[in-house]
This record gives C-alpha cells, structure tokens and sequence, in this order.
C-alpha cells in the first residue's frame, strides 16, 4: 500500500459511535478542531442498535451543548422503574427517591444520528469507512494516527489521540505492554434482544424476576418495544425463532394470571454476550481512552452509553482547558477522575445483573437470597434510594459541580 495522503489536526479520534462523535461536538463548541476516523459506512453506525436509557446527566449536556434538539421532541420522559418479582410489580419512583430526576428513553442510534447530522452541517471532519490501524509516535509524543480509507493508507498527524473506537478497538492495544492493569468479569449468561413492532405494554421499563432466568421490557417509542430474555451464551440466533423468543418473554413475564404482552414482528434480533471490564490508567502519554475502549459493563443497569458520555465530558473539559489557558491540571487528571464514575457504575451494574439473573449454578438457597433483596428494596426507602440514585446517574459532588 501507497502511503498517500497527511492529514493535520488538533484531536484525531478514533471511533465514531456516542463517545468520538460527541467529544467532536464538544471540542469544535470550544473552537478546537478535530477528525473523527470511523471504519463502518454511515449507514451501519446509524442503524445499530444499542442502548435505549439516557440518564439525566447525560440528556442535559446533549441540551447544553444544543444536540438534543430531537430528544426533547421524541424522548419518553421515564419516572421510574417497575421491578416484577414475587408475582406482581413494584415501581421505583426516581423523582420521590433523588430529589427530581429521571431518565429518559431514546435510542442509542437516535443520538448517532443527531451528533453526526450536527458534525456535518458545522463543517466536522468525520470520515466513515475510514479504518485505523495503528498509533505512532506516541513516544516521541507525536502522535499519527494511520489509518486506511478508499483503499490507500493515509496519516492523520495530531497533537492528541482519543481512542474512542469501542471495545474491539484497536487504541487500547497500542499501549506498550506492562502499562495497562485489566479488570475482568465473565457472566455465564447472554441477552437476547429483540425489536418488534408492538406497542408498549407499559408506560415504564419492566425488570423481571424469574425462576427460569431475566427478561427485561424496553421500548423505543410509541409503537416500538425493545425485549430482552437471559440466555445462554453459547446459543446460536438460530436458536430461536420468534416463536421460541416471545414463549419465553411471555412465561417469564408473567404475573398473577397470563401476562400482557403486546407481541408485532420482529424488525432486529441479537444476541450479546456480558462482560464487565475495565483498563487502567485509561491514558498513555498523548493517548485518552474513552467510552467502551477503556471499560465495558453487562447492560442490566443501563450504564455504557451514559458512562462514555461522562468520559468525553471530562476529556473536553481537559482538552479546552489546555488549549484555552496552556494547563494540564485536568487532562493529567482524567484518568483518575473517570475511574471514580466508572467503578461505581462497574459495582451497579454487576450488582443489578447479579440480582436479577438466574445463576446456572445456583441453586435455591442464591434464589431466596435474590427474593430477600428484592423485597428489601421495597420495604425500605433508604435501598430503594441507593438503586434510584445510581440508575438515574450518580453525582460525583467532587467532579460533576460546573460540569
Ligand atoms: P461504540 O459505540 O462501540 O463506538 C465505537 C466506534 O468505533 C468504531 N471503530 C473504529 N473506527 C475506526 N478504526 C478502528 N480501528 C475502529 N475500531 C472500532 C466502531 O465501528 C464504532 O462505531 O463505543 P462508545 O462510543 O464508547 O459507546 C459505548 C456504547 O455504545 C455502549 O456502552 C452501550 O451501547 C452499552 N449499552 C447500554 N448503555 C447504556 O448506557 N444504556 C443502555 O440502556 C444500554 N443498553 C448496551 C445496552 C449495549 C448492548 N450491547 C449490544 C452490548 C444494550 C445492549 C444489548
Ligand atoms: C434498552 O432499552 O435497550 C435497555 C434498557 C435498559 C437496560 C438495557 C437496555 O438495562
């Protein structure tokens, strides 16, 4: 390959999903220039379909930053959550329980779309089908990024790199071995997750509770659900055919008599495997990982999407600082303050995931165990206070004043 092409930037980032399209955003509000490097067609990044719940914190800096322009016009607007366990529902009342907040749906594809749309019409550089295969220069902190587009290989020279490129990235591994700590936890159970063209069988989320493993209602709009059923991981989609799919949501849905569920076609079907991860430090040198790069969480506690916000918040704010004023006290600090916020979502989201699922090794008694917390959360304030505040968005009172 012909090495063609140098492009110059200020920030080259890497990845074109929630965290390298919004830090895009963030940076050219301040007046700092940057190239967003995407390796799937536009078409795929708007079309995938992911997270569906925007905590408060993150709806309001789409707002601050004028990028929610849609959200506010198609966003449901959720108060809480139900928990279905013991045979019947019990609602979490997240305004009651913190003090006025919620959470909101909207799909994490509407937000993709929203960002890029408003990248492109400021003039933003984002560049689609464009594939990074390697970081240089970080060393002699000269960072390129090199990266392959219409078949060529081209250089992006650029004084930092955000790796925002997801957790199959490639930023991560470019860190010199013995630099990075990794944390992991493996779950013996998947989610499958379907999108079907029926209504809404309830006006909030349904987290449910059963003998025969999760399920989870969601939904994406009016006439729109988003399903989820625990299985196992090794199955194939083959597996399960709609048939299969809504007998099992429906039996696991189920509460004192037959259950409502609102059954239409199936438009999307996947399977997704759950993990929790985390690196340490997430930056080397000129390199700041961000988003699912530098962690990942099981989705029970609806935390990534938002997770990668709070990243890309702090980098900005890190970034303008240095360009603004020539000091490097937040950025030489970022790693340290998103791990704050990522660990308190990494022990949520596994204690959610760890509530509500069926464990295949455990036996009655970890059943039992799972029905006493339950019920827990209902007959006292102060636990259904500590799931309300962390699904609605923990605030960090040391990093988030002035956020
Ligand atoms: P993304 O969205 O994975 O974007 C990374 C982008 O980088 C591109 N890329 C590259 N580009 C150029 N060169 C390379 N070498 C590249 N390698 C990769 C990829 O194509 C991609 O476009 O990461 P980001 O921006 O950090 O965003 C993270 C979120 O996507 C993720 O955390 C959430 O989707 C997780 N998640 C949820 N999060 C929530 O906050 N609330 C939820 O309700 C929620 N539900 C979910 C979820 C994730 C799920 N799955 C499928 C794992 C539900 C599910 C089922
Ligand atoms: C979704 O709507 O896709 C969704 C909602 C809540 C979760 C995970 C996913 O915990």
């Amino acid at each position: 390959m012909v090495v063609l092409l140098t492009a110059r930037t200020k920030v080259g980032i890497i990845g074109a999903g929630p965290a390298g399209l919004l830090l895009s955003h963030l940076l050219a509000l301040e007046g700092i220039d940057s190239v967003v490097l995407e390796s799937r067609s536009r078409r795929y990044v708007e079309e995938r379909i992911r997270a569906g719940v925007l905590e408060q914190g993150t709806v309001d800096t789409l707002r601050a930053s004028g990028a929610a322009d849609r959200l506010d016009r198609e966003g449901l607007e959720h108060a809480g959550i139900y928990l279905r366990f013991d045979g019947s529902d019990h609602h979490i009342d997240f305004p009651g329980l913190t003090g006025g907040r919620k959470i909101t749906v909207y799909g994490q594809q509407e937000v993709v779309k929203d960002l890029i749309a408003l990248r492109l019409a400021n003039g933003g550089d984002v560049r689609f089908e464009a594939r990074a295969t390697r970081i240089e220069g970080l060393e002699a902190d000269r960072p390129v990024v090199v990266f392959e587009q219409a078949g060529e290989e081209r250089r992006l020279e650029c004084d930092y790199v955000a790796g925002c490129d997801g957790y199959h990235g490639i930023s991560r591994h470019t860190i010199p071995n013995g630099v990075l700590s990794e944390y992991v936890r493996d779950y013996p159970f998947a989610w499958l997750g379907v999108l079907a063209e029926a209504t809404p069988a309830s006006d909030e989320l349904i987290y449910a509770h059963h003998k025969d493993g999760f399920a989870l209602h969601s939904m994406r709009s009016p006439t729109l659900s988003r399903n989820y059923v625990q299985v196992d991981p090794h199955d194939d989609i083959e597996e399960w055919p709609d048939e299969r799919f809504w007998e099992t949501f429906s039996l696991r849905m189920e509460t004192h008599g037959p259950s409502e569920v609102h059954q239409g076609p199936i438009t999307d079907k996947t399977i997704a495997t759950m993990r929790s991860f985390v690196v340490e430090p997430m930056q080397y040198r000129r390199l700041f990982l961000a988003g699912d790069a530098a962690h990942i969480v099981p989705p029970t506690g609806a935390k990534g999407l938002n997770l990668a916000v709070a990243d890309v918040r702090l980098l900005a704010k890190g970034l303008t600082e240095q360009y603004r004023e020539g000091r490097d006290e937040r950025l030489s600090r970022y790693s340290r303050d998103c791990l704050r916020k990522v660990w308190r979502a990494q022990h949520f989201s596994w204690w959610m995931t760890s509530l509500l699922h069926r464990f295949p090794d455990d036996d009655d008694y970890g059943f039992k165990l799972q029905l006493a917390q339950l019920r827990w959360l209902m007959s006292s304030e102060a636990a259904a206070r500590s799931l309300a505040e962390n699904y609605v968005g923990w605030i960090d009172s040391e990093l988030d004043e002035g956020l």
